[in-house]
């Protein structure tokens, strides 16, 4: 396994769209294995491919206390919504920032599962949230997008000094 470097905002690597996975063949699972260790190691809760400078459709959410309940989904398609929630979202890719963005409660994905297979899921709550934020980032969309142009404009400028005071 691998520690990958995450991409961060404004990059605008974070704005490809990626591709879907045509065969989930030996090189994905160990993308996979790779972004898993780079998502807990950061610590988050999600990671997509894009930000790992990968653009295909794959994304990896866990949202449990024991970091054991790892959900790996490929090709992932939001099939239906409901509702609306307001919920405050980080991002490993815009480090520091954390501010409130309202999307669909709940949802129902489809997707495949590290072994090529197809699943559906209902999802709510902080899980909901997290695999639609994921899924914008295959999207090339971050989060700090639903925010106000003068927030973003603020965040741009944070993380821009930030990168020059590190280098
Ligand atoms: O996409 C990402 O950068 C991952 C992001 C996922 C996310 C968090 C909250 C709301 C929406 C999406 C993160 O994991 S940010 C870090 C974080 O929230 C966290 C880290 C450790 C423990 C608990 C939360
Ligand atoms: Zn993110």
């Amino acid at each position: 396994m691998a520690l990958l470097k995450i991409v961060h905002y404004p990059d605008p690597r974070l704005h490809k769209v990626a591709q879907p996975i045509a065969t989930v063949d030996d090189e994905i699972r160990t993308l996979v294995a790779d972004m898993a260790e780079t998502m807990y190691a950061a610590p988050g809760i999600g990671l997509a491919a894009t930000q790992v400078d990968r653009h295909v459709r794959l994304i990896l959410v866990d949202i449990s206390e024991s970091k054991d309940a790892l959900q790996v989904f490929i090709n992932p398609e939001i099939i239906a919504t409901s509702g609306q929630s307001e919920h405050e979202e980080g991002c490993l890719s815009v480090p520091g920032i954390y501010d409130t963005v309202t999307r669909p409660e709940r949802i129902r994905v489809r997707a495949l599962d590290s072994r090529g297979q197809p699943f559906e899921r209902e999802a709510d709550g902080l899980l909901a949230v997290c695999i639609q934020h994921e899924i914008d980032h295959l999207d090339g969309k971050v989060f700090v997008e639903y925010l106000s142009r003068l927030k973003q404009e603020r965040i741009r400028k944070k993380l821009l000094k930030q990168a020059r005071e590190v280098m």
